[in-house]
């Protein structure tokens, strides 16, 4: 376990050197803060040698390398984690011990890294995780916002969003790399020249911006292996180094600096809503421009032929966000290496894939030409030739179908599709779970799979068990690695070793004592943190996740509404006390996400307050769901709710985290849950709901009448008519009318609820009652949760990050000594 080369009294020797430095104090002196800064620095000096070993040993072997190019790395705290990878947990608890300091309370000063919204971003940083562990040479390329997802407050029950300034105390693990600065150009026109009897494509009048990488180390478990997430900010070019004081000149400079200064301002808190912001787009070509341009003039330096940039480099496309990468590459071989339209194509096709997450239709990037064309017009030009030859690939294949054209072209009703061009651009295409690729390839890209099916191929999510196990659960990872060894913590598949304890009572009573001491440790947060009491002894049923409609998180509520009317009517009622534990983002301009974090807020404020229900129910609203307080909640829960409406979870992923901490499902079978399901049983989770094809095909027929379902569910109805009554909200009766009409749709159109809330909701609470009664049964609990950890091998990163190693980068291996 414990790292060979870490020597305790240099290490404790180098955090007092470093607060000396950093802040002129002796160590006696020195805040938690600036303890954290110098323990920081004094990790940052153990990890940098194998850093730069690891990209000697690169160079060496002349690897292979993929860059993961996302727009979102929600990375979260990097300290915890980079002390345990270099496996120095032990000692450096000592050292700080012996120092006076606890290295959990140096730990929570760190802020999060919140580079990302929620699933996209936080699968980046887990694939980040894993590709290190393997020993995969990998780049995450990024955008270095210097305002991450915004930190919540709750007020008076509803969100209200503050900025997160994660920059201002500095991030000691960055290195700034000025030496690879990028120039990146918008705007202008394209001029046309003839040299050499060819034609030459000149950007002109264009404003440009600097960006200069900073380099964030990404470190392997245990094997020396360091990797780069490089994330891109931007800087003003030539201010003040004007010709003259022509008054065009000096506009420019203006303009140019302020686009400087926007660029990298903030990260779109959008999850799953495209919005079709212009600064959005400018963000996504800088950090593409430059991390394309330094990736061909890295691969430059050791080789000659562009033509073979493919063997040695792939580009995997996390979503649309970055498909502007496709063109930019075709610029670059075009423009800059003069290759033939067939040759760069040719490149291009060899070196990209995309990785689709969604298909909610109101995700779907489609720029306006307009704008496109305005911004980035020479990479227009090269979407309007990609497109006109794709075009002509359709008409071949099914000659005389305008149809297809009309469903499948990159340019269409004056718009760019984000996506097609990514399947046109890429040599692979993937979903993210079994069902999600299924959809994919049956319904939303129907079309391009029939043409093009060799492309398709599907890659199930997963998770570091590194993060969300081994740091997030300290006290389950050391039973476990008791029980059966620590060799899960590289290979998860071995965590099925535990299925020889399931039936013993003696491992059932010390895994159900754990949980609950995780439950303790949530509860002394949820005080700090909220002010209320809850119970470790009950049932700790947690949904966190962004708040989106699709995730029904107002079935949820409405849940707990049906069983908080159910305790009035009796309070005697024989229930096993509930708590039920929300934690959620909205995005900022998503009126009714945000309506329902206020009825979640309004529900908590009655039922909570309510001396006659004895402590039976109690509702919890934490604030600002974060990577790090995930870690801390995934390991105390007993519930996992993963109750979307079929078919619109691509997969999920926080699904897997629950169950590798001990928590049964109650969910859909929608995404990643259907896999989830076929390793631990049905018997072992709680499986409700209307199936996907159900679901898609009441979406075409119309069938679905809510209206019916209010009509003749006296409970329902009761519970829809608490939130147009002022029952939650007595001051202000009409607040959740909006609610209301949205799962009737009374008034605002033909279409009832999209999300089928009240189609589920009577299996919803049965599922429900299930979790009751099978909880009364100590025994059968503990065996079903030690089964869920037992089974979740499939879902570590490792297994995902293999398979796309196998199927699509075909990257080597790499070992480092020191
Ligand atoms: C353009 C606005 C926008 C922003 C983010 C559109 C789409 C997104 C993401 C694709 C949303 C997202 O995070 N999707 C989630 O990706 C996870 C990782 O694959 C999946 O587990 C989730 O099911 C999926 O919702």
């Amino acid at each position: 376990m414990a790292n060979k080369g870490f020597d305790k009294e240099t290490f404790k020797k180098s955090v007092v050197d470093n607060v000396k430095n950093l802040y002129r104090r002796t160590i006696d002196e020195a805040t938690p803060n600036q303890v954290f800064q110098a323990v920081a620095y004094a990790v940052k000096d153990v990890i940098i040698d194998e850093w730069i070993a690891t990209h000697k040993e690169y160079e060496k072997k002349d690897v292979k390398t993929v860059y993961y190019l996302s727009m979102e790395f929600l990375m979260g705290r990097a300290l915890g984690n980079n002390i345990i990878n270099i496996r120095a947990r032990q000692e450096v608890r000592e050292a700080l011990d012996e120092l006076g300091f606890d290295l959990n309370v140096i730990e929570d000063q760190e802020p999060d890294a919140a580079l990302g919204n929620g699933g996209l971003g936080r699968l980046a940083a887990c694939f980040l995780d894993s590709l290190a562990t393997l020993g995969y040479p990998a780049y995450g390329c990024g955008i270095r916002y210097h305002y991450g997802m915004f930190k919540q407050k709750i007020e008076n029950g509803y969100q209200v969003e503050v900025p997160d300034n994660w920059l201002k105390d500095g991030n000691p693990f960055e290195v700034r790399r000025s030496e690879y600065a990028t120039e990146v150009r918008f705007g202008g026109y394209v001029r046309t020249v003839w040299e050499n009897g060819r034609e030459h494509f000149v950007q002109e009048g264009y404003q440009s911006v600097m960006a200069v990488p900073y380099d964030l180390p990404i470190v392997g478990y245990g094997n020396n292996v360091v990797n780069t997430l490089r994330i891109w900010d931007a800087q003003p070019i030539n201010t003040f180094n004007l010709d003259s004081f022509d008054k065009g000149d000096y506009q420019k400079a203006v303009e140019q600096e302020n686009l400087a200064k926007t660029i990298c301002d903030v990260l779109y808190p959008n999850d799953n809503h495209y919005a079709g912001k212009e600064l959005r787009l400018k963000q996504q070509y800088f950090f593409i421009s430059a991390s394309v341009q330094r990736a061909v003039s890295k691969y430059m330096e050791k080789h000659d032929d562009i033509r073979k940039f493919y063997e040695k480099n792939a580009f995997q496309l996390n979503d649309t966000h970055p498909t502007v990468a496709v063109a930019e590459l075709m610029r670059i071989l075009l423009d800059d290496y003069n290759l033939t339209w067939e040759e760069a194509w040719d490149v291009t096709t060899k070196t990209c894939a995309y990785t689709n997450h969604t298909i909610m239709a109101e995700a779907l990037e489609k720029w306006p030409i307009e704008l496109f064309s305005r911004l980035l017009p020479r990479i227009y030009q090269i979407v309007e030739e990609i497109n006109r030859r794709f075009i002509i690939e359709i008409q071949q294949k099914y000659p005389g179908n305008q149809e297809k054209i009309a469903k499948m072209a990159i340019i269409y009703d004056g718009q760019v599709k984000m996506a097609h061009m990514a399947i046109a651009g890429s040599f692979s295409v993937n979903g993210v779970a079994r069902l999600h690729t299924e959809i994919l390839e049956k319904q939303e890209l129907k079309d391009f799979y029939e043409m093009m099916p060799q492309k398709f191929n599907n890659k199930t999510n997963g998770i570091t068990q590194r993060r969300f196990l081994l740091h997030a659960n300290p006290l389950l990872a050391d039973w476990i690695t008791d029980k059966i060894g620590d060799e899960w913590i590289t290979d998860l598949s071995a965590i099925s070793k535990l299925k020889l304890y399931v039936d013993d009572e003696k491992c059932q009573h010390e895994f159900m004592n754990i949980k609950y001491q995780n439950k303790v440790r949530l509860a002394k947060y949820i005080k700090e943190h909220n002010g209320i009491d809850v119970d470790p002894r009950s049932i700790f049923d947690v949904q966190v996740k962004r708040l989106h409609e699709y995730k029904r998180q107002l079935m949820n509520i409405l849940h707990v509404m049906y069983l908080y009317n159910q305790l009035k009517d009796n309070p005697n009622l024989d229930m096993v006390p509930r708590t039920f534990i929300f934690g959620a983002k909205a995005a900022a301009g998503y009126k009714r996400a945000k309506l329902t974090i206020k009825l979640i807020n309004s529900v908590a404020d009655v039922i909570n307050n309510d001396k006659s229900i004895n402590g039976k129910l109690k509702v919890v609203f934490i604030e600002d769901y974060r990577v790090s307080n995930a870690e801390i909640i995934f390991a105390a829960a007993d519930v996992s709710e993963q109750i979307s409406t079929a078919s619109k979870e691509a997969s999920g992923t926080g699904n897997m985290k629950f169950m590798l901490n001990g928590a049964l499902t109650v969910g859909t079978m929608d995404g990643a849950n259907v896999e989830i399901v076929e390793e631990v049983g049905a018997e072992n989770a709680f499986i409700f709901g209307t199936s996907s094809d159900d679901i898609i095909r009441m979406e075409h027929d119309h069938s679905y009448d809510p209206m019916q379902i209010f009509n003749n569910d006296q409970d329902i109805r009761r519970v829809l008519m608490q939130l147009i009554n002022g029952y939650y909200a007595p001051y202000d009766p009409e607040l959740f009318r909006d609610i209301y009409n949205s799962l009737l749709n009374t008034l605002s159109s033909d279409r009832a609820d999209t999300y089928f809330i009240l189609k589920d909701f009577r299996m919803y609470a049965d599922a429900q009652k299930r979790v009751d009664e099978a909880y009364r049964d100590e025994q059968w609990w503990a065996k079903a949760a030690m089964l869920n950890t037992a089974c979740s091998g499939k879902f570590s990163s490792d297994r995902t990050i293999e398979e796309y190693v196998r199927d699509i980068w075909h990257l080597d291996k790499v070992k480092v000594e020191l």
